[in-house]
């Protein structure tokens, strides 16, 4: 499926969602107030040389203080909806056992404020912000963290209610199992691949637990949702049987480890058996998968660039004694090779194409299953020009041909409810830190002011009108 440029403008469904998203950790700050606990990413940050500067999330955007600007900004760009996520340790500080009054009351007052400004709330409650206390004892690698984080969003659907539009338990697994334990590169910073594989069935399970906790607690009226950073993996031959095979590999690890228990109740036979050399996988318990699964109203995609795989003999194949980091976690014979440009300034491809194929294939897959792309965005080297804007004509353009991208894929009958662009202001972007600006608002990180990009202004008017101009047609 390639998604052509727009020579024309596009339609978008009447009731289709658009919002933006935030997380916790990379806005809120105040990490020591309000009764908040400590969270791994409060220990990985503050450990010398994990994030880029020596970064922290203690201030950030400061939003905890600043959560009533921010929300009329996200009124004044006439969104529908607002995604943001709960940080457990503020309203539930060692994980377990006692809850937060002060910090329940933060994200109340939150929601209750976007409702009397019609904007729809979409709650994540895990943006990877693991209460230490909880890490201490394994995190995600310990069994007992997806019955204690089903215990917090029962308490989370009791105390916020019906008010929420959309629950997400948990956004990307893949990262905060993968970038987690198994390379290294984000909180707990573990480099252990078993480990890995272990988390990513906790998560896997925790999903399944609180997805049944919060229905118990709130009926059908609940819509019940995850959100999955899928991977569009291409054969860097596509002519090729065995760059074929690598990519099953990699969407095997990548991507159906998630998708299967999920959505089918059960682990892929091709990923047990590929993987059978590390491990007996016996941390999945009899009955486990269908525990994984529950109804759910909404899958969230989130997307940002497209990755290629070719087959290599021998590679995955890890030396005694050394240590094995790789996020294609365990997979023997397959490796990553570079994608073609352009980049943005993650050195992430720029490819909308793979937006649509993602869409499509999920369509053709879970011909029922609803869809929401809750992340999609860009960091560019942006500048603060003589006119005091910021002329992010890049974000401009690869929000208008992503979206695009969304447009063709319910052209061609993927169910797409919403999209939300990543994100409503600069933030802490985990290990590079403040480097990364993925805002549609620009946040000045010494004076806290925010500004408006030109990708905001123009993001304003396709939420207002839901017609996506033709690329040539794109004025702000
Ligand atoms: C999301 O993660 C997060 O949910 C959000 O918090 C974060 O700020 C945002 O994206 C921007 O990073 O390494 O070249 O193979 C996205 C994580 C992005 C991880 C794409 C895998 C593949 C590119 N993913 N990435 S590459």
């Amino acid at each position: 499926e390639e998604a052509a440029p727009s020579t024309t403008a596009r339609q978008f469904p009447e009731d289709f969602v658009w919002g933006s998203a935030t997380a916790a950790y990379q806005i809120e700050g105040a990490a020591g107030e309000g009764g908040r606990g400590v969270s791994i990413w409060d220990t990985f940050s503050r450990t010398p040389g994990k994030t880029l500067n020596g970064d922290t999330g203690d201030v950030a955007d400061d939003h905890y203080h600043r959560w009533a600007e921010d929300v009329a900004h996200i009124k004044d760009l006439g969104l529908d909806a607002y995604r943001f996520s709960i940080s457990w340790p503020r309203v539930q500080p060692g994980g377990s056992g006692e809850f937060n009054a002060e910090g329940i009351a933060f994200y109340s007052t939150l929601v209750d404020a976007l409702i009397a400004e019609g904007i729809k709330p979409v709650v994540t409650l895990y943006h990877w912000d693991l209460p230490q206390e909880l890490e201490d004892e394994g995190g995600w690698t310990n069994r007992a963290t997806a019955y204690a984080f089903a215990e917090y969003a029962r308490r989370m659907a009791v105390d916020l209610g019906d008010r929420i539009d959309v629950w997400t338990t948990l956004n990307e697994p893949w990262c905060a199992a993968y970038l987690g334990y198994a390379n290294g590169e984000h909180a707990p910073g573990r480099t252990d691949p078993v480990a890995a594989l272990t988390a990513a069935h906790h998560l896997n399970l925790a999903h399944g637990l609180a997805g049944r906790a919060i229905r118990e607690v709130l009926g059908e009226d609940a819509n019940i949702s995850i959100t999955l950073n899928l991977h569009v993996n291409r054969p860097a031959d596509p002519t090729s049987e065995l760059d074929l095979e690598a990519v099953r590999r990699a969407d095997a690890v990548g991507n159906r480890i998630f998708l299967g228990p999920l959505l089918e109740g059960a682990y892929p036979a091709d990923l047990l058996a590929d993987l059978a050399h590390l491990t007996d996988w016996s941390f999945i318990q009899p009955g486990d998968a269908e525990l994984c699964r529950v109804p759910m109203e909404i899958l969230g995609i989130n997307y940002y660039s497209t990755g290629k795989v070719r087959y290599a003999e021998g590679a995955g194949r890890v030396p005694e004694g050394e240590i094995a980091t790789s996020v294609l976690v365990g997979v023997l014979d397959v490796e990553g090779v570079p994608v073609p440009g352009p980049y943005t300034a993650m050195g992430w491809n720029i490819d909308p194409s793979g937006m649509t194929e993602l869409l499509v294939s999920l369509h053709a897959t879970y011909p029922g299953q609803a869809l929401m792309v809750t992340e999609n965005g860009a960091a560019f080297a942006d500048e603060v020009s003589a006119d005091g804007h910021v002329h992010d004509a890049d974000r401009v353009s690869y929000l208008h041909d992503h979206i695009d991208a969304v447009g063709a894929a319910i052209e061609a009958g993927a169910d797409v409810r919403g999209y939300f662009a990543w994100s409503l202001l600069d933030n802490f972007e985990w290990s590079f830190g403040y480097d990364r600006r993925f805002g549609i608002i620009r946040v000045d990180y010494d004076t806290q002011v925010r500004t408006w990009k030109d990708s905001a202004y123009w993001y304003r008017t396709l939420a207002a009108t839901s017609v996506l101009p033709a690329a040539s047609d794109i004025r702000y």
